[in-house]
C-alpha cells in the first residue's frame, strides 16, 4: 500500500510541478526556453534547452535503455547545453496522457506503442495487424522505409513530430487461468489490450472478452484479478514482474508492436537546423542501439520467465495457422479503414523482401 501511495503522490505531483515550472518560464524547467526570446529557428546554433522526457516503462527495459543512450548522445553532442531529463514508469502520466503533453508543449518527448495513437492517425493502425511480420528485420524496413514516413507525415497536423521508430517487439500472451495451446483456448478469457480498435476486435473473435486500459493500471488489474491476462512482448513482462501475478505464458507472437519517438512540434519548429539534426540523427541513433538491446533481451526474458516458475506452453503451426483464419476477417475490415492504397504498398514490401 506504502509503495502503491508514494506511486501515486509522485505520479499527481510530478506533472504539476513541472507544469508549474512551464507556466513560471523558468529558464531550466520549460524545455523549450530559448535565451534570445526569438521565435523563428535559426540555422545554426546550439542554445541551452532542457528535454523532458518520459515513457511508460521502467529504466531497466530495452525503452528506458534506449532514452538513456538518447540523453548521451544528445548531451555529448552540445556539450551538455542541451540537456534531456528522462523519466521512466509513467512517472509524467501514461501514453495518453504524455502525448497530450507534447501537443500542449509542457513536455517534449515521449515514445509510447503506436497501438494507442489509431484514435489520432488512423494509418498507425496498419502495423497492429496480426502476424503482418515474421521478424524484427521485415518492420524495420517497413517502418524506416517509405510506408513507415508516410504515416509519421500525418502527425505535425497535431502538432507533434515523430523522429524514429523504436522497437516494443512481439507480444505474446499471459493469464491466470490456463494454458492457451489453441484458438478455443481464448474463449472467455478476460485479456486487457491497449486502448486499440484492432487488437479488441481481434480477441473478439477469438471468443475473448477484451478490456483496454492504460499500461500504467495492468499489474493492478491484474493482481486484483479485474482481468485474467494481458499480452507484452517477453521483456515488458519480465521487467514489470507480470510473472508474479500470472502462472501461465503462451509464446502467441500473435502481433508486432512499434514505438515511436515523438517530440513536441512546439518544441521541434524552436530548435535550429543544427538543434534539428542533432536531435533527430540521436533519435534514430539510440533507437537502432534499442532495437538491438530489444532482441537480445527478448531470449533472456523468456528463459527468465522459465526460470521464474512460469507454465511456458508453445503453439502449433496448425493451431497458429487456425488463429490467425479467425482473425483474418478482422485484418480486412480494417485494411479497407486505414488506406487500402498504404496496405497494399506494405504488403508488396514484404512480398518483394520475401522474394515471393
Ligand atoms: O512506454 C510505452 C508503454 O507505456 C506501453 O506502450 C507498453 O506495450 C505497452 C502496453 O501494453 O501498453
Amino acid at each position: 500500500m506504502k509503495n502503491l501511495f508514494k506511486k501515486l503522490v509522485v505520479s499527481v505531483t510530478l506533472p504539476s510541478l513541472l507544469l508549474l515550472g512551464a507556466c513560471s518560464g523558468s529558464s531550466e524547467s520549460t524545455g523549450s526556453e530559448t535565451s534570445g526570446g526569438d521565435n523563428t529557428a535559426a540555422e545554426s546554433g546550439i542554445q541551452e534547452r532542457v528535454i523532458r522526457a518520459g515513457i511508460g516503462l521502467n529504466e531497466d527495459h530495452p525503452e528506458g535503455q534506449g532514452l538513456l543512450k538518447f540523453k548521451e548522445i544528445v548531451e555529448e553532442k552540445t556539450d551538455g547545453k542541451i540537456k534531456v531529463e528522462p523519466y521512466f514508469s509513467a512517472q509524467l502520466g501514461d501514453d495518453m496522457q504524455m502525448t497530450e503533453a507534447l501537443k500542449a508543449g509542457t513536455q517534449e518527448v515521449t515514445i509510447p506503442s503506436t497501438s494507442p495513437l489509431v484514435g489520432m492517425v488512423k494509418e498507425f493502425g496498419i502495423f497492429d495487424f496480426p502476424f503482418i511480420f515474421n521478424n524484427g528485420e521485415e518492420a524495420d524496413a517497413v517502418l524506416d522505409g517509405a510506408v513507415g514516413q508516410k504515416v509519421l507525415e500525418k502527425l505535425p497536423e497535431h502538432n507533434l513530430v515523430g523522429l524514429a521508430y523504436w522497437e516494443n517487439g512481439f507480444r505474446n500472451l499471459t493469464n491466470s487461468k490456463h494454458p492457451v495451446k489453441t484458438a478455443a483456448d481464448f474463449k472467455g478469457l478476460k485479456i486487457r489490450t491497449m486502448q486499440n480498435e484492432v487488437h479488441l476486435d481481434a480477441f473478439k473473435a477469438l471468443g475473448a472478452n477484451p478490456t483496454p486500459m492504460a499500461f500504467s493500471e495492468v499489474f493492478t488489474a491484474l493482481e486484483s484479478k479485474t482481468v485474467d491476462g494481458q499480452e507484452n512482448p517477453f521483456p515488458t513482462i519480465e521487467s514489470n514482474k507480470f510473472n508474479e501475478v500470472q502462472d501461465y505464458l503462451s509464446q502467441t507472437n500473435h502481433v508486432y508492436t512499434p514505438f515511436v519517438f515523438l517530440m513536441s512540434k512546439k518544441f521541434w519548429d524552436d530548435l535550429s537546423e543544427e538543434e534539428k539534426t542533432i536531435v533527430k540523427d540521436a533519435a534514430v541513433e539510440a533507437g537502432k542501439y534499442q532495437r538491438q538491446v530489444n532482441r537480445e533481451a527478448n531470449e533472456k526474458s523468456l528463459q527468465n520467465l522459465k526460470d521464474a516458475g512460469m507454465n511456458v506452453n508453445e503453439l502449433s503451426d496448425k493451431d497458429k495457422k487456425e488463429i490467425q483464419e479467425i482473425i483474418q476477417p478482422v485484418i480486412d475490415q480494417y485494411a479497407g479503414k486505414f488506406g487500402k492504397d498504404l496496405v497494399d504498398e506494405m504488403n508488396n514490401q514484404l512480398e518483394e523482401i520475401r522474394g515471393n
